[in-house]
């Protein structure tokens, strides 16, 4: 088939998803067009069967805010015209729902019928989506696309609840490629760069938006740092970063604390990880935690969202309230207290990943598409 993909490029969940099923479809002898503003960042190749097509925005003194929409529903049209794609997948609703109903019109004043896919994702339904500014049309683009997925049983129940939503909405869960994660651990963890054998090594991957709550992340590790020699490593970039390194010096555990920055590489980091901490004030699933699991880390989480469909209870993980850093701190020292208890978290926390595997997931994209083209 050939497939139009628009996301947002950057580190976050809904690009990373978008970008790896892009891939996968590819893998697959899809022909697959992504329609962005930049090159995804995990699209690290292109090929015969998978293209990029810039959104450039020409700007104008007028405007005050560059018309990005418009811009890309015209790319959109162009490319589905130059390249006959049959179906445009948009990831994150805002605002490439609403882009993508646009093109779907302009498209049919030529004669063409292109099927559009929406894939919600979270904080374009959550956090933004449903403020008085959008609603009117996120909810109309929602309506309008051919076929809506979200990535939990709760975002779907979150949006039919937020919003007017005469579509059934699907539910297909963030996947994970289990092969990378495997051909990884199989190489030899160095982690010997960043701790002492005795230390252990706490993570936490995010954008450093307010919603990931870093400042709990910091306090979690402080307290678990008391009891048990570790480290804690930082991946990620936003605008939290500076008060979590104040609030680092503060503590006074900067020697043990490292910001690293964005990173590709976050899998070969997570293979040298002890405990994953996410004790976000939302997630719709938490891919970061899927990650996690996949290199054998267990996670340590609030309970709100859909983090509880990814996150088990007492098995792969623990999750607390929103905002109780000491409860989320016992739990840690629990799992990393003793080798036996951490080992079994591990292979739990990896074993649970079956179940998100490219192999069952991607098969129930195409599905979709087949069943609208
Ligand atoms: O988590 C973020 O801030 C990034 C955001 C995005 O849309 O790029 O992630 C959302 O989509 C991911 C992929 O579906 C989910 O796994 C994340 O849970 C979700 N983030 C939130 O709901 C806060």
């Amino acid at each position: 088939m050939k497939i139009g993909i628009v996301c947002y490029p950057t580190f976050g969940g809904s690009g990373v998803v978008a970008t790896e099923l892009g891939m996968a479809l590819a893998d697959k002898g899809h022909e697959v067009h992504f329609i962005t503003y930049n090159q995804p960042v995990r699209l690290d190749f292109l090929s015969h069967n998978l293209h990029f097509h810039q959104v450039v925005i020409e700007e104008y003194p007028l405007f005050e805010y560059q018309p990005y929409e418009l811009a890309l529903s015209s790319k959109m049209v162009e490319v589905v015209r130059k390249h006959e794609l049959e179906v445009l997948h948009v990831h994150y609703a805002i605002p490439h729902a609403y882009a993508a109903y646009m093109a779907k019109q302009m498209l049919k004043e030529k004669g063409l019928d292109v099927k559009v896919v929406t894939t919600l994702h979270g904080t374009d339904i959550t956090l933004v989506g449903s403020h008085p500014t959008y609603k009117t049309a996120v909810e109309f683009s929602i309506n309008n696309s051919d076929v809506v997925t979200a990535v939990s049983n709760n975002l779907k129940e979150t949006t039919n609840t937020l919003f007017n939503i005469s579509k059934k909405i699907e539910v297909i869960y963030n996947f994970i490629d289990t092969d990378k994660y495997e051909v990884l651990h199989n190489e030899e963890c160095k982690r010997i760069a960043l701790a002492k054998p005795h230390e252990r090594i706490l993570t936490h991957v995010s954008n450093f938006r307010p919603v990931k709550r870093v400042e709990d992340v910091v306090r979690i590790f402080s307290e678990v740092h008391k009891e048990i020699p570790s480290k804690l490593l930082l991946i990620g970039e936003g605008p939290e970063r500076v008060k979590a390194e104040k609030l680092v010096k503060e503590l006074k555990i900067s020697k043990d604390v490292f910001f690293l920055g964005n990173s590709t590489e976050v899998a070969k980091i997570l293979c040298y990880s002890d405990v994953f901490l996410l004790p976000s004030q939302t997630e719709s699933f938490g891919l970061a935690a899927l990650e996690a699991m996949a290199a054998s880390t267990p996670v340590i989480s609030t309970n709100t969202g859909g983090l509880p469909e990814v996150n088990t209870q007492g098995k792969t993980g623990y999750l607390s309230d929103l905002g109780d850093v000491n409860d989320m701190a016992k739990n840690a020292i629990s799992i990393l207290k003793d080798d036996a208890t951490l080992k079994r978290f591990k292979s739990n926390a990896k074993k649970h990943t079956k179940q998100f595997s490219l192999e069952s997931i991607l098969p129930v994209y195409e599905g979709i598409y087949k069943s609208i083209v």
